[in-house]
């Protein structure tokens, strides 16, 4: 069977582990978010493919959930001993390889969907991982603080100020220009099923349903969605500032109403929203929480059913 599944950062790559215990022989391609991307100290950062490559190849911190395990800071250490901004963000030394890497490759003239495999030789992860895009797009969010009314990086936004401070707008710079990166399109088209996971509904999926034609490709396929709300609040994570921002409750409902139809044919919620629905979408209420692989890959599987059901 070939699967494909859009993904952010946390709750699409725990999930995706579960799906490859679910599904051992089927073909995983997973389509990356990139909005998160950021260019630190000269070099790109690719928050939302690391996790995913990392988790799926068995080099996550799993108590953060983001970065590798086994980790030390003395490059950050040395660079803020410099005075070198930003230091709120905080790259490990074995993760500042990863970056090395990468930038070196995207000077050389790689477009990221290659650097992203090169990398992905070595992890293995079990899954094809490529980037929504190859071209440069970044979430920005304007906020008012003291400084006025500016736009700050979507990282800025998320580890600086730990989404204090209210979103007024969520844009992905861009997206206009953007076209999707070698192999999405195909992949979609070749997808004998479509799976959202758990992942952030504004800044991971919603990010890349914004680069043209991956939502138009979409709606020619069976596509179920996870919920990452369950009883009105996102699981982990600030998701419910940035469903504000946009004008969402942060409730299973809305993001189902938000993806809506005929995006998705088959929404998985949590035991304690059953009773969800919307025209044309088969709803199940499942034990959604991830506590491990194990239970990860019964909502996989609970998914997959669905979605043989559906289809
Ligand atoms: P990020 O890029 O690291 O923020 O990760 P994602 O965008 O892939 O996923 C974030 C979302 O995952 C959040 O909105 C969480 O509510 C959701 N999430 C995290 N853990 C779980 C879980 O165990 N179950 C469900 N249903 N959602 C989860
Ligand atoms: N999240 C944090 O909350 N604080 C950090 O310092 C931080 C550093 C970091 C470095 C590499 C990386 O791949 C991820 C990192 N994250 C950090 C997580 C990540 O930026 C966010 O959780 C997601 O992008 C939000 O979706
Ligand atoms: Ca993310
Ligand atoms: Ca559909």
């Amino acid at each position: 069977m070939r699967i494909v599944s859009l993904a952010g950062g946390i709750g699409g790559a725990r999930f995706l582990r579960g799906l490859l215990t679910a599904a051992p022989s089927s073909e995983i391609t997973v389509i990356g978010n990139t909005g998160d991307d950021i260019s630190l100290y000269g070099l790109r950062v690719c928050p939302d493919l690391d996790t995913v490559m990392y988790t799926l190849g068995g080099g996550i911190n799993e108590e953060q959930g983001w970065g590798r395990q086994k980790e030390s800071h003395v490059v950050k250490e040395e660079l803020a001993a410099y005075g070198v901004e930003p230091q709120w963000f905080g790259l490990g030394d074995r993760d500042f390889a990863t970056h090395i890497v990468r930038t070196q490759m995207l000077d050389a003239g790689y477009p990221l969907s290659a650097v992203t495999e090169a990398l992905c030789a070595r992890w293995e992860p079990g899954v094809r991982l490529i980037p929504m895009s190859d071209d440069r797009t970044e979430t920005h969010v304007v906020i008012s603080d003291e400084q006025g009314r500016r736009a700050v990086h979507f990282q800025e936004w998320w580890v600086r100020l730990r989404a204090s401070v209210p979103a007024e707008q969520i844009i992905l710079v861009g997206a206009d220009e953007a076209k999707p990166a070698p192999g999405v399109l195909q992949a979609i088209a070749d997808a004998d099923l479509v799976i959202l996971p758990p992942s952030n509904p504004v800044v991971s999926i919603g990010t890349i349903l914004q680069i043209k034609g991956i939502r138009e490709a979409l709606d020619a396929k069976t596509v179920v969605g996870v919920s990452p709300i369950i009883g009105g609040a996102p699981v982990r994570g600030m998701a419910d500032a940035c469903l504000t921002a946009i004008g969402v409750e942060t409730t299973a409902q809305a993001v189902l109403d938000l993806y809506g139809s005929p995006l998705i044919d088959g929404w998985l919620v949590a035991e304690e929203d059953a009773g969800v629905g919307l025209d044309g979408v088969s709803v199940e209420a499942r034990p959604l929480i991830m506590h491990d692989v194990e239970s990860a890959a019964a909502i996989a599987r609970a998914a997959l059913d669905l979605a043989t059901r559906i289809a």
